[in-house]
Formats: C-alpha cells, sequence, structure tokens
C-alpha cells in the first residue's frame, strides 16, 4: 500500500493541526477514562433516543462546525488582507474557501437548525418525542460520522478543493487528483442520508402527533416552517445522494458521467448541484422565518400578524425553491429562453419573501416590544436580509449577472443573505429557547454586548465585498496585485472578520459564564411565551408533558394564561409509554464512517466488509423487536412534584 497518499504536505499550519487534534483526542480519551465518564457517555449520550438529548447533541456539533468554518474564514479574509499575502498558496486557499462553504452551510447551519427544531417542535405540538425515535438518533450519527469524515480530510489525505458546488470538469480525478473530492463525494452523501431521514421523520411526527385539538392551521409558525422545510428535504435531498453516486462512480472506478467524452456532460453536474442546491439555501432560511415568527410576537405581545398568508407565501417560496436553479450559471451559454425563465421565477421569489417581511413590520406596529437579546437579533434580521435580497434581485436579472457573476458582489450577497437568515437566527432561537432546555437564562448583558460586536463587524466585513465586486476582483482568488487597487476594502474587510471573531468568542463565553453564575429560572416560562414548549417545566422532564395538552386557539398557551382556558387537567395523570435506549444507530455510524474512509482511499477489502457490515447491521435493527418501556402513573406524580418544587430531575 502506498502511504504516501494519507499524508498531507506543505505548512506549519497543517502540522500544527495534526498536532492540536491530537493532543485534543488524547486529552478527551484520558479525560473520560479519568473521570470515569464512560459509561455516562454511553448511557446518556451515545444510545439515547432522547429527542431533546439529540437536539443538544446536533447543536452542540454544529458550535464546534462554526468554529472549524470560521477558522476558515478567518484565514481567508487574512490572506487576501493586503496584496501579495504569502500566508497560504493557492492550493490551500481553494482548501480552505471550499471547506469554509461546506462546513457553514451543511455542518454548521443546517445541523444547527435541525438541532433546534429536535428540541423544539415535538414540545411546541404537545408530543413526547418525535415519530420515529431511533430513526432519529441513525439520523444524528449519520450526520455526526458525514462531518467527522469531511473534518479528517484536512489532515490525513488533504481536503475538497474545487469549491463547495464541486463544479466538474475541476472536480474530476484529472484535474483534482487527491483524494479531496472523494471526502467531498462520502461525507455528503453518509451525513445526506441521515438528513433525508430527518426529512421523512418530521413530516410523520407533525401531521400525526400534534396534541388534540391543533388542527393544520392552529399550528405555531416555526412548527409550519419546519414541516415545510422537510418535505424540501425530501424533494431535494434525493437528488443529492444521486449526483453524488455518480461523482463516486466517476471519481473511484472510472465511469464518465461528468465528461465532455463517451456522452457525458459536466453540465450535468452543475444542474444536478443546484437542483438539490437552491432548495437547500431554503433549507436553512424557512425555519429561521419561523424562529423570527415566534420571537417578534413573544416579544411584541401580539399575535403574528398576518398568519394565513405567512403560511401560504412559505408555501409559494418552497415551490418557487425548485424551479430557479439555473440562476446559478446564467453564464453558461444556455441561452436566452432559458436564462429569461430562470430569470423571472427567481424575481418572483422575492414577492412571497416581502409578504413575510411586511407581516413581521406589521406585527411589530403598536407592539409592546421588549429588547431582549432574541428580539434585537431579529430586528437586526429585517433590514441586512433585504439588503441581501435586493443584491439578489440584481443578481437576478441575467443579463446584468454577466457583470457581477462570480465576483465577490456575489459573496456579499450570499454572506448578507444567510449570515441574518441563517446565523442570526440560530443565535436568536439558541437564546430564546436556551432556558428551556438547560432551567436557566443566557446573561442579557453579555448577550446584547455579544450582539453588537456581531451586527456592526458584520457589516465592515462584507459591505465592501459589494464594491470590491464590482471594482472587479473576482472571488475564489488567492491573491491580488497592489496596482489592483483592492488592498484597503480587503483590509477593512479583515478588520470586520476580526471584530465577527470577537462577537462569538463573547457568545462562546457568555455560555460558559451563564452556567456557572445565572440563577435557575423558576417560571418555566420567562419570556411570557405563547406556545406549549412553554407550557411543560424546564428543563421539562423525559416524557415532556405529563398529560398532553388540549388545544383550542393558535397561541394556546397565550389564551390559557389569558382567558383561563386550562390545558389539561392534572388529575388525570396516567402510566406513560417511552421509547428504550438503544446503541445500534451509533454502531452502525461508525461502520458507515469506516466504509467511507476506505471508499475514499479505495482500500477496496475494509470497503466491502463494512458495506457487509452496514448491510448486517440494516437487518439487524429492521428485526429489532423493541417495545419501548412504561413509566408508572406513580413515578410521573412524583416527578411533577419535584419539578414544581424547582428540584432538576
Ligand atoms: C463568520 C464570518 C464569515 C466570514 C468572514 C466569511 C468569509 C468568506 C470568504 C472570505 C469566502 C471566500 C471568498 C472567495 O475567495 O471566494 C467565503 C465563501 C463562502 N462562504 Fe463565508 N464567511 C463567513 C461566514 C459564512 C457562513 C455563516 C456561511 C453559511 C452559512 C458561509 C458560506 C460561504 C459559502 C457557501 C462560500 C463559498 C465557498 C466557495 O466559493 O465554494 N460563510 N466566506
Ligand atoms: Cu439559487
Amino acid at each position: 500500500m502506498d502511504l504516501d497518499k494519507f499524508k498531507v504536505h506543505g505548512e506549519p499550519l497543517i502540522y500544527g493541526a495534526m498536532v492540536s487534534i491530537a493532543l485534543a483526542t488524547i486529552g478527551i480519551l484520558v479525560g473520560l477514562t479519568y473521570f470515569k465518564k464512560w459509561g455516562y457517555l454511553w448511557r446518556e449520550w451515545l444510545t439515547t433516543v432522547d429527542h431533546k438529548k439529540i437536539g443538544v447533541m446536533y447543536i452542540l456539533a454544529a458550535l464546534l462546525m462554526l468554529f472549524r468554518g470560521g477558522v476558515d474564514a478567518m484565514m481567508m479574509r487574512l490572506q487576501t488582507a493586503a496584496p501579495e499575502m504569502k500566508f497560504l498558496d493557492a492550493q490551500h486557499y481553494n482548501e480552505v474557501f471550499t471547506t469554509h462553504g461546506l462546513i457553514m452551510i451543511l455542518f454548521m447551519a443546517m445541523p444547527f437548525i435541525i438541532g433546534l427544531m429536535n428540541v423544539i417542535i415535538p414540545l411546541q405540538i404537545g408530543a413526547r418525542d418525535v415519530a420515529f425515535p431511533r430513526l432519529n438518533a441513525v439520523s444524528f450519527w449519520l450526520f455526526f460520522m458525514g462531518a467527522m469524515l469531511l473534518n479528517i480530510s484536512f489532515v490525513i489525505g488533504g481536503s475538497p478543493d474545487a469549491g463547495w458546488s464541486a463544479y466538474f470538469p475541476l472536480a474530476s480525478l484529472e484535474f483534482s487528483p487527491t483524494v479531496g473530492n472523494n471526502y467531498y463525494s462520502l461525507a455528503l452523501q453518509i451525513s445526506g442520508i441521515g438528513t433525508l431521514i430527518t426529512g421523512v421523520n418530521f413530516i410523520v411526527t407533525i401531521l400525526k402527533m400534534r396534541a388534540p385539538g391543533m388542527k393544520l392551521m392552529k399550528m405555531p409558525m416555526f412548527t409550519w416552517s419546519v414541516l415545510i422545510t422537510n418535505v424540501i428535504i425530501v424533494f431535494a435531498f434525493p437528488v443529492l445522494t444521486v449526483a453524488l453516486a455518480l461523482m463516486m462512480f466517476d471519481r473511484l472506478f472510472g465511469s464518465q458521467f461528468f465528461t465532455m467524452a463517451n456522452g457525458g456532460m459536466d453540465m450535468l453536474w452543475a444542474n444536478l448541484f443546484w437542483v438539490w442546491g437552491h432548495p437547500e439555501v431554503y433549507i436553512v432560511i424557512l425555519p429561521a422565518f419561523g424562529i423570527y415568527s415566534e420571537i417578534i410576537a413573544t416579544f411584541s405581545k401580539k399575535n403574528l400578524y398576518g398568519y394565513t398568508s405567512m403560511v401560504f407565501s412559505m408555501l409559494i417560496i418552497s415551490l418557487l425553491s425548485f424551479l430557479v436553479w439555473a440562476h446559478h450559471f446564467y453564464t453558461m451559454g444556455q441561452g436566452a429562453m432559458v436564462n429569461s425563465f430562470f430569470s423571472i421565477t427567481t424575481m418572483a421569489i422575492a414577492v412571497p419573501t416581502g409578504v413575510k417581511i411586511f407581516n413581521w413590520l406589521f406585527t411589530l406596529r403598536k407592539g409592546r416590544i421588549t429588547f431582549t437579546t432574541p428580539m434585537l437579533y431579529t430586528l437586526a434580521f429585517i433590514p441586512i436580509f433585504t439588503i441581501g435580497g435586493v443584491t439578489g434581485v440584481m443578481l437576478a436579472m441575467a443579463s446584468a449577472d454577466y457583470q457581477y457573476h462570480n465576483t465577490m458582489f456575489l459573496v456579499a450577497h450570499f454572506h448578507y443573505v444567510l449570515i441574518p437568515g441563517a446565523v442570526f437566527a440560530v443565535i436568536a432561537g439558541f437564546h430564546y429557547w436556551f432556558p428551556k432546555v438547560f432551567g436557566f437564562r443566557l446573561n442579557e448583558r453579555l448577550g446584547k454586548h455579544s450582539f453588537w460586536w456581531i451586527v456592526i463587524s458584520f457589516n465592515v466585513t462584507f459591505f465592501p465585498l459589494f464594491f470590491l465586486g464590482l471594482m472587479g476582483m473576482t472571488r475564489r482568488t488567492y491573491t491580488y496585485s497592489e496596482e489592483s487597487g483592492f488592498g484597503p476594502l480587503n483590509m477593512l474587510s479583515f478588520v470586520g472578520a476580526v471584530g465577527l471573531a470577537i462577537g462569538f468568542l463573547l457568545l462562546v463565553y457568555n455560555i460558559y459564564w451563564s452556567t456557572r453564575y445565572m440563577p435557575r429560572d423558576t417560571t418555566s416560562d420567562p419570556w411570557d411565551g405563547r406556545t406549549l414548549e412553554w407550557a411543560t417545566h424546564s428543563p421539562m422532564p423525559i416524557y415532556n408533558f405529563a398529560i398532553v395538552p388540549t388545544v383550542q386557539t393558535r397561541d394556546a398557551l397565550w389564551s390559557a394564561k389569558q382567558d383561563n382556558i386550562p390545558l389539561y387537567d392534572d388529575t388525570k395523570i396516567t402510566k406513560i409509554h417511552m421509547p428504550s435506549n438503544t446503541g445500534k444507530p451509533f454502531i452502525l455510524g461508525v461502520i458507515f464512517f469506516i466504509l467511507g474512509f476506505a471508499l475514499v482511499f479505495s482500500l477496496w477489502i475494509p470497503a466491502i466488509l463494512s458495506g457487509i457490515g452496514v448491510i448486517v447491521m440494516l437487518a439487524f435493527m429492521s428485526f429489532d423487536r423493541d417495545h419501548g418501556y412504561y413509566i408508572s402513573a406513580e413515578e410521573v406524580i412524583a416527578t411533577e412534584k419535584k419539578l414544581k418544587r424547582g428540584e432538576i430531575v
């Protein structure tokens, strides 16, 4: 075997990363052994099927990936801070923007949202868990192993280097001969299957497990957004699955799907990628709209303006999101007719999005507004996202796009959409729902400090890029000359990026500080909420609700508080059926990881063995008869008593 292909060559940076990864791993292993935490880890986390714990693990992983993607971003901004910088060479710059884009979208934004959805959706619809708790664990472990597989590429074998969109022929074996793009196809494949399963799970959960009385048009807006998002997942992800499989065949087995020879077609990749890729951006943005809707209603003390039009706007957006994909390559030569069609559908999306913006503004109108941290993020989102949207319409004009295409203008545009549209939303949701999960709030003063750092620095980082783009600076370029005149604005953008890093570090410090010093929230409803998740204790018991609430209005808890409508009769506690833990999803994830790794390096024997392992494991899980277990009524009553006294169970 040729050991050389496992090595990555080059820079002190990479050797440094290797050493720190090795040290961190050893540290964790030693720590777990020393504090005798292996059993705890296995029982409470690795084998859990509890939607709340799975959600927390998603969010932890996403925070970790935010750090990784952020380090990538800082390296790029440093490299381009001044003309002719020698920090990264061209190859490493290629790898870094590729992993940055991939990680931020697939392993940070999406899992963060799926994490929040895991924690909150069952609570918000008054359910005890998701429809298929074990499949939920499978989803998480496949996502996690996929993410790990991509991350080790940095130190074993080399990272993908053809952009997050991996266009052919750039991503073909001929032009990208390292194993980097093998990692791309396998890591995304494994985590993508996990996401697809999440899609099925949440559609069934929301359609079948709502509390009695919660008709579709009485669902909270976050639940609506998640339902629609999961429908998009179920339609979009199979396209990615197929595209990645074809890519794997091309790279590993010499097939010719995406080459110009032998009847293949490189444009086919671009089309397949964006048929998934554009809906993907809505997969991260629609739940964000849901989060903002909840936050605006809560902190304006009003019900959401235009509920029905909100739902229909999201439905229209989800349909249109499948009809715009070619706006990503107007310049590839498909002709004026095709470009006009995609230009019109793209601009059409602005209409339902505008409807939503106006609904939020009308909800704010005459509201009793409190400026909490989650609310500040929401208020900042509205104008910033609008800038992102308006520049999107500029890019949507096919003829004008010939000027903007592949320039920093585009980079500015999509960060203006994605950062307020996804990152601010998950941070806002994180602050908002944190007390539900952990039983205490995050510190508001620190929260606001980090908010101002993040929002101001965001604009300092990305606004200059609009001008750099118009001046002609192309994206994915690792350096530029002094004469180009790009220097000063890039330096400004670097300064902004440092500010962003400070903002995110403050957020992490806030989590640490609040965990140590914040007092317990004994109300279980710290924000005076409107929806069912605030109707149970914080932190909630494993069964969520001792008695499933009965819903009569849209803002069920709010009406219960205002008009004294009882949500449930708590003399009627009976035994509760719960799913039991299982280690199989985790083991399946590990086998998938080994399979992925073996395929990346074309190690056929281990690949075949682990492939068989996957099939055996799946068969084993299909025939697994588990009937779960019951928590007796007495035990539930005892737990409820403790919770009412403010104890943590
Ligand atoms: C936190 C601050 C961030 C900074 C400073 C930053 C900076 C950058 C830079 C410098 C590039 C490459 C420009 C180029 O040379 O082409 C880039 C590309 C990209 N970024 Fe970010 N970014 C940040 C956050 C994010 C987030 C949160 C997301 C997504 C949720 C994201 C998604 C992307 C994508 C998809 C690309 C394109 C990658 C490619 O060209 O293949 N970024 N970013
Ligand atoms: Cu698009």
